[in-house]
């Protein structure tokens, strides 16, 4: 292996906006940390880390790469990123691989827009950050202003890193409770203790200079040395995929950071690809890159990033490995451009060479427009568009234009609305009721199942929730890209025999558009927040000017000569305003933009009319279903698949036994309790209930006949070796170890679960029931046992619950009861919790945080 990274490397990225000095001060860090003989320079065309032809051609980075160096006594593998907003993807695409990031600040320019978009980003990916203030020689630079504006804009806890260690160790104190308490009794703060809290991202350590003057460089290595987290990782392999490219012979390269076990050639690989099929691959060849060189090494440990040749179907922040899945990306192109071809040039032949470069740069979205024969992709703006032609030209020797840019919009629902699908051609069969409700602006798809698995089968629900993730679904407005919405599988149904692999995929996307059929639509377009920096006469001007945009601005900030206003508006109309600005001020005003999201459409009506979209002539997505009478399939048109369906309504208010309700309505908060027990801390909130909760008020699942569960609670303590073991030093904690397990379980499979700790022995016991989550806790009394009071409770509710008892084996009592009560082992019951967990696991996705991190 490599000797530069024989040691845990630290993953550190630098980012800013364009120009702040990334690139220059790479090139800085590797030269005075000795792993680089010569200074290159971004100017000059020769900088280490703008390797590509386009990017020396530009004097801007277009890529993210990397480059290895030793920072003191640990290595760094040190990842340059793009500045430019049309590139924002490829940086977000690092994020999740990053331990630190240094984030560079223009000494000049200050904080960005683009600046907090990074930081939030930080945030986001949970990154701990530095803070490098750059081009500290040119004039005009201020370090306390600079300070300042970081500390206000950014967070308080932006901390000089640079001033003498007992102001440090104090301001540092200031930042933390623990800190603050320990430095006020001893005097004193130590290096672990700061490191620790740059770790948790409760202080973000700042220093100056100038890269390209070589000053404060070195500073800035010692404080990545010093108080860069030290990751430990885990023995099992594990990998994630930060981004795919082909090298010049065209060879597939997939970039990974290994998280765990190691990564070695000939290496067998299985994952899932795209489209949910299985693959197994094995590595041909690891190419660890530095610049432009790359070494081959044989094997690679935890914290390495490094190209893998051999994989073909890997996609950019996929999880490999013990890896969980991805997270999903934020920044999003809101323009989508038509591919122009010279004449002559197959659309449909050349789709699948800019197919190959979606897969290098999956927000290009490229798609093909069936009604329109036309190619379709979306790109971030003009920067973008002309490297994507450069690349396209470069590769393919075909010169391509971008025209007829047009707003990418989206929809939502206003409403909560069951939407039903029904699949049923001859021999085939599924059903699937689906409820789609608004959620807050933002919040992107979420999926979750609340369906019995009496009513489908746990397996049919995970293939349900699999084609929910599997496709855009389109709204019925516009036909564009559904958003802020929560799709759970309520009910579905399936057929002994006649199920097939693709009915459910069927059913689900007519379940989908069926409901979208009935609910109040909204349309989204995309919206910029703004900063308008502006000489102060024209402030009348430009308010005019955003009124007229429909767009909202808060009240001006004179600063005496400018003035500054601050709002948002829709990016349509606000697309070309900087140029106009730029007139109308003679170059004295300046407009930012970054992007706030998806919001209302201001033009909805006239956006609608124009793109004149018939969802029922949709053939692509059908709205109705297709039901089967005297052995034919026929279509059922949206509005009567209700009176065709074969289950009955979800949402259709019913009485419900008092024990259900509560299970379904556990409180948001305590499920999320039990969930974080079970799967480790929440990435993002797991149910993020509308002001209103519609769902949880009306999701009403039919009452088949109620599940209850009673628990023999000595008889599993005793048959579970683990728990026997606990018991054997600790009786009360293996009893609220089991309480706790069967908590979890039943919050997963909700029924009526009752748990029967004998305390006959106990002498003048009365015994006692208590609710625990939604599970009922009951120590008999004296003189009674578990049994006789299991067996009196089965008899009482035996008619009107499906009962089930579980307990060791070696229970006879129980084999003489009444008929229709089933037994379940010990073993049984843990498998069956284990199960639930497992679905769950699925369920969820990369909700949680894996454990072992
Ligand atoms: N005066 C001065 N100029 C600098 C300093 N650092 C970088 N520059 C100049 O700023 C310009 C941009 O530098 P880059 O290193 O390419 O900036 P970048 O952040 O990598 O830019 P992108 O990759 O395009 O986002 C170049 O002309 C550099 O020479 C500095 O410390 N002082
Ligand atoms: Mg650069």
């Amino acid at each position: 292996m490599s000797e530069q990274l024989k040691k845990t490397p630290c993953c550190t990225a630098l980012l800013a906006h364009v120009d702040a000095g990334k690139t220059t001060l790479s090139e800085a860090m590797l030269y005075t940390a000795g792993a680089k003989r010569t200074l290159g320079r971004v100017d000059h065309g020769d900088a280490f880390l703008d390797t590509q032809e386009l990017e020396r051609r530009r004097g801007i980075t277009i890529f993210s790469k990397q480059a290895l160096l030793p920072a003191g006594q640990r290595q760094m593998v040190l990842l340059d990123t793009p500045g430019h907003v049309d590139f924002s993807a490829e940086t977000e695409r690092v994020l999740p691989v990053l331990d630190c990031a240094v984030l560079v600040i223009s000494g000049t320019d200050g904080i960005q827009s683009h600046t907090r978009t990074l930081w939030s980003l930080l945030q986001r990916y949970e990154v701990p950050t530095f803070l490098f203030v750059n081009k500290m020689d040119l004039t005009g630079a201020d370090k306390d202003k600079i300070l300042a504006q970081l500390q206000e804009k950014l967070s308080p806890n932006c901390l000089d890193f640079t001033q003498a260690w007992d102001a440090l160790a104090e301001n540092a104190a200031m930042c933390d409770e623990a800190l603050l308490e320990n430095y006020l009794a001893s005097g004193s703060v130590s290096p672990g203790a700061l490191q620790n809290l740059v770790e948790a991202r409760r202080i973000f350590p700042v220093c100056f200079g100038s890269a390209l003057r070589l000053q404060g460089v070195q500073t800035l290595l010692d404080l990545l040395e010093q108080y860069g987290p030290q990751k430990h990782y885990g023995s099992e392999f594990a990998a994630r995929v930060y981004k795919i490219t082909r090298d010049s012979q065209g060879n597939r390269l997939t970039w990974l950071k290994v998280t765990g076990g190691t990564l070695s050639v000939r290496q067998t690989i299985n994952y899932v690809n795209l489209k949910g099929d299985p693959v197994q691959e094995k590595v041909t060849r690891l190419r660890l890159y530095s610049g432009e060189k790359f070494e081959t090494p044989e094997t690679l440990t935890p914290g390495c990033c490094c190209a893998v040749q051999g994989l073909n179907e890997t996609w950019a922040g996929q999880g490999l490995g013990a890896d969980p899945g991805a997270m999903e990306a934020c920044l999003e192109p809101v323009m989508s451009y038509r591919v122009q071809l010279p004449g002559g040039t197959d659309p449909q032949l050349f789709l699948p060479k800019l197919k190959q470069l979606e897969e290098e740069d999956p927000q290009l979205r490229v798609t093909w427009q069936e009604s329109l024969k036309q190619i379709h992709v979306m790109v971030m703006g003009r920067v973008q568009m002309e490297v994507l032609q450069s690349q396209v030209r470069d590769r393919f020797q075909v010169d391509i234009t971008l025209d007829a840019g047009r707003i990418l919009y989206k929809e939502t629902v206003e409403e909560l609305v069951e939407g039903v699908g029904h699949y049923e051609p001859l021999r085939h069969y599924a059903e699937v009721h689906l409820l789609l409700e608004p959620l807050p602006r933002g919040s992107g798809l979420q999926f979750a199942a609340r369906c019995p698995a009496e009513v489908l089968d746990p397996g049919y629900q995970n293939l349900v929730l699999t084609h929910l993730q599997e496709k855009v679904y389109r709204g019925v407005l516009t036909g564009s890209p559904i958003t802020d919405m929560r799709i759970t599988l309520a009910a579905g149904r399936s057929h002994l025999k006649h199920t097939e692999g693709g009915d459910f995929r069927q059913a689900t996307y007519r379940a989908v558009r069926q409901g979208l059929m009935q609910a109040k639509s909204v349309l989204l377009e995309p919206w910029y927040e703004f900063v308008l920096e502006i000489p102060t006469p024209q402030v009348g001007r430009a308010i005019t000017d955003v009124r007229a945009m429909s767009g909202e601005i808060e009240p001006p900030e004179n600063q005496g000569e400018y003035s500054i206003l601050r709002g948002r508006a829709p990016v349509s109309e606000m697309l070309e305003y900087a140029a106009e600005v730029a007139a109308y001020t003679r170059g004295l005003g300046r407009l930012q933009t970054r992007l706030w999201g998806y919001d209302r459409c201001h033009d909805a009506e006239k956006v609608i009319r124009e793109l004149d979209y018939d969802p029922e002539a949709d053939q692509l997505d059908p709205t109705g279903s297709i039901f089967c009478a005297h052995g034919a399939g026929f279509y059922v048109p949206w509005d009567q698949v209700k009176e065709h369906m074969h289950l009955d309504s979800c949402l259709r208010p019913a009485p419900m036994p008092q024990v259900i309700t509560r299970n379904l309505r556990l409180d948001d908060k305590e499920l999320e309790k039990i969930m974080e027990r079970e799967f480790g801390p929440v990435k993002r909130p797991l149910y993020k209930a509308p002001e209103n909760r519609p769902a949880e008020e009306k999701l009403i699942i039919q009452p088949l006949r109620q599940k209850c569960l009673i628990v023999d609670g000595y008889n599993i303590i005793f048959a579970w070796e683990d728990l026997a073991k606990q018991a054997s030093t600790d009786l009360d904690a293996a009893r609220r170890q089991l309480i706790d397990a069967l908590v979890s379980y039943c919050a997963l499979k909700p029924c009526y679960l009752v748990v029967v700790f004998d305390g006959w022995r106990v002498k003048g016991g009365r015994g006692s029931r208590q609710q625990e989550g939604g599970v009922q806790v009951v120590y008999t009394g004296e003189n009674e046992s578990a049994d006789s009071y299991i067996e009196a409770m089965v008899a009482k509710i035996g008619n009107n619950y499906a009962v089930r008892v579980a307990s060791s084996d070696g229970l006879v009592q129980l084999s003489s009861f009444r008929s229709g009560v089933l037994r379940m082992s010990a073993r049984e019951l843990r498998e069956e919790m284990d199960m639930a967990r497992e679905e769950m696991k699925k369920i969820m996705g990369n909700t949680f945080q894996s454990r072992e991190k």
